[in-house]
């Protein structure tokens, strides 16, 4: 009787523990955003993500293009047609870039 009670004791501390590192971890729930550079558009203009996640940008133009973040937080540099740039957005707010080479093209990143 006691054995069975400590048993289930234990791997209920066991589950806790696994559900307390898959969440510290952050990488078992991370949905990874991508958003594609096409038209001299960013499309999805406006992305949602949480922290810790990452965002993909993928320049199907000819043009090279650049990601870069209004405060300096991130900047891809030149992206060359068909090139990609990734950046992990740590912690929540909300991120506009645009595009160096044209700055009509914008875009924002919010971080939950
Ligand atoms: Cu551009």
């Amino acid at each position: 009787m006691t054995f069975s009670c400590s048993a289930r004791a234990l791997r209920a501390a066991m589950m806790a523990g696994l559900v307390a590192t898959a969440l510290s971890s952050g990488a078992a729930f991370a949905q990874d955003a991508t958003v594609k550079i096409k038209s001299f558009m960013f499309m999805p203009m406006a992305v949602t993500i949480h922290a810790g996640e990452t965002v993909t940008w993928t320049n199907m133009d000819e043009e090279p293009h650049t990601v870069t973040s209004n405060t300096g937080l991130f900047r891809s540099g030149g992206i060359d047609g068909g090139g990609t740039y990734s950046f992990k957005f740590a912690k929540p707010g909300v991120y506009k870039y645009s595009c160096s080479i044209h700055p009509q093209m914008i875009g924002t990143i919010t971080v939950q």
